[in-house]
């Protein structure tokens, strides 16, 4: 339709995009297959990709997704893996109108299984490098940390040598923090963050998911984060609600993946009309969408359906996307 038209050439930025979970269980299983991995055989799941792709359609929480999303990463081995699991997400951003995306990976999830961090960065800066070379999409990266490991870990892993030289030389823009919310506070993680910050990284984390709302202001107050992934707990504090509006604290909402992990019912549950109405900037995006069955456009579409917003609407919220990228202010006036 027009519509679904209107939307797909929308100049979109992602924000919210784990790479390792743009992985299909077609490639999953390729590369168990390729590089040797056994995947768990008493998991009836792992059977075929087919029998996989019905076991992600139900979910039923943040938890049992990362289950299946740490057992996949694990054949994730060489470089030219790595290229190909962001090549493949930038096809899909491509079709769906991408013009910007920066994007999430795990350090840690690959390290704690005997890959280097050098090995998983090449992969990526390679497809990255040749996604603006021949499909004019810019993007950057941002390491997120897991919060279910010791915090001790953490520290670690952003000393390693190989990650501080990508801090230093660009080749990664910013932090984030990921997995396991429920009790993983966002002040386990003030001492990361304020090295990260000493550093001139750019900060975000992931905060009121499944966790509550009080994460995210500790995430603003302690972490001291310029955008919050998520958030959608936010709704829950009409205080916090004229805080992040008056503030232009962006949020990285990612409506398929709050339903597929039955955060909410229904679409229609996440608060985005409260967003709206209330003035708070937020992107919309896709998370993992391997796992949860919908690209970038995907989420667009069911934002539609189920809000009606009307064409200048999603040009505001297009254009909140723009502004609240990482990019350079010149790239940003190009997509404006
Ligand atoms: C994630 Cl949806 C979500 N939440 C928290 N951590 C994650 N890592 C990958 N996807
Ligand atoms: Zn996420």
């Amino acid at each position: 339709s027009s519509l679904h038209d209107f939307l797909q050439r929308l100049p979109k930025c992602e924000h919210h995009l784990h790479l390792e979970g743009a992985l299909s269980t077609k490639v999953l299983f390729e590369l168990a297959e390729r590089n040797n991995i056994a995947l768990p055989s008493d998991d009836e799941a792992f059977r075929s990709p087919e029998a996989l792709e019905k076991r992600y359609q139900r979910f039923t929480s943040l938890d049992d997704f990362l289950h299946y999303y740490y057992i996949g990463m694990s054949v994730l081995i060489h470089a030219s893996d790595f290229e190909a699991l962001a090549w493949d997400y930038f096809q899909h951003a491509l079709s769906d109108g991408v013009k910007h995306a920066e994007l999430f990976f795990d350090p840690q999830a690959h390290t704690s299984r005997g890959i280097e961090y050098s090995t998983v960065l090449q992969g990526f800066q390679a497809a990255c490098q040749r996604a603006e070379k021949e499909l004019g999409i810019s993007s950057l990266l941002i390491t997120c940390y897991l919060r279910h490991l010791p915090v001790p870990e953490s520290l670690s892993a952003f000393d390693n040598e190989q990650v501080q030289e990508s801090y230093k030389s660009g080749a990664v823009t910013g932090i984030g923090l990921d997995s396991s919310e429920n009790g993983f506070a966002p002040k386990m993680f003030e001492k990361l963050y304020a090295k990260a910050r000493k550093q001139g990284l750019r900060l975000t984390a992931h905060a009121g998911e499944e966790g509550p709302a009080s994460y995210i202001s500790d995430s603003l107050d302690l972490l001291k984060v310029s955008r919050i992934d998520h958030g959608i707990q936010l709704a829950h504090d009409a205080e916090l609600v004229q805080r992040i509006a008056r503030e232009k604290t962006m949020l990285t909402v990612c409506p398929v993946s709050n339903v597929v992990l039955k955060c909410v019912k229904e679409i229609s549950q996440v608060p985005i009309r409260t967003f709206l109405d209330a003035g708070v900037r937020f992107s919309i995006n896709s998370d993992d969408p391997a796992y949860f069955g919908g690209y970038i456009l995907d989420n667009y579409c069911r934002v539609h359906e189920a809000f009606d917003l009307s064409v200048k609407e999603w040009e505001s919220i297009v254009r909140a996307g723009i502004e609240g990228s990482w990019c350079a202010d010149g790239r940003k006036e190009e997509l404006l």
